[in-house]
């Protein structure tokens, strides 16, 4: 059966094709991807709550297969992994279940806290008029700060991100993927929070010889070039 898959969608940056920004569908994307399953994708808008409504929440992604309904990348990826058992394993067993788990807690409270707020000013002038003014007033109220105040702090936001993601780069010089041999949802979780600023500034986060920029490559590769169909800011 096929699964829908609702994120978020807005104007092209070019062409025609509606562009993706959720960070956090970019994980169950490539989940998705992972377990090889048909997939229908939604695409709303971050201000059309009544296209969502179905999920009894406000927020993607969420994904619907069957009478199943699931919000929560996390628990998105746990309900693909136990409904989908005999398709590729997501996390590689209960340790790494528990590994993709700190991973997750780890890129949400650190990686996403330093550097995205910094970013959502140009996020914000991608958007659609409606769409734009949510987010400002989103981000504004939970950090009394203006998107212009937290925009200038730019610079340092990427430093600190930079710094981060040396526990990343060690691990990345004994094996190819952050989960191991191959790509499971650590890898992904990564890939979101990396794929979100390619989509949404043209400011470089890393260094094109950065090992975690030689791996994000690679992961832009997968499944077909499926990361990299996504058009880049900078491009
Ligand atoms: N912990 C949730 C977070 C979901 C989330 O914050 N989604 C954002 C888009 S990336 C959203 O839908 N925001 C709705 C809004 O700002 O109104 C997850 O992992 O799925």
């Amino acid at each position: 059966m096929t699964i829908e898959f609702y994120q978020l969608g807005g104007p092209p940056l070019r062409g025609t094709t509606p562009r993706r920004y959720s960070v956090f569908s970019f994980r169950t994307d490539m989940a998705l991807a992972h377990k090889g399953l048909p997939v229908e994708h939604r695409l709303v808008k971050v201000t059309d709550k009544a296209a969502i409504a179905f999920s009894g929440q406000k927020k993607v992604p969420i994904i619907r297969d069957g009478d199943t309904v699931v919000s929560d990348s996390f628990k998105i990826a746990e309900y693909l992994e136990a409904t989908y058992p005999d398709r590729p394993s997501l996390f590689g067993g209960e340790a790494g279940h528990a590994y993709a788990r700190f991973f997750n807690s780890w890129a949400d409270r650190q990686l996403i806290a330093t550097l995205f707020l910094s970013l959502m000013l140009e996020h914000s002038r991608t958007l659609e008029p409606d769409d734009a003014a949510h987010i400002r007033a989103g981000m504004e109220g939970a950090t009394k700060k203006t998107l212009e105040e937290l925009a200038a702090g730019k610079d340092k936001a990427i430093a600190a991100f930079q710094k981060l993601l040396d526990p990343v780069r060690s691990v990345l010089r004994t094996q190819p993927f952050v989960a191991g041999a191959t790509a499971r949802y650590p890898d992904y979780i990564l890939y979101s929070v990396l794929q979100w600023p390619r989509v949404t500034s043209p400011t470089p986060i890393l260094a094109p010889d950065d090992a975690v920029a030689v791996w994000f490559e690679r992961m832009l590769d997968l499944f077909d070039g499926r990361g990299r169909a996504e058009p880049a800011a900078a491009a």
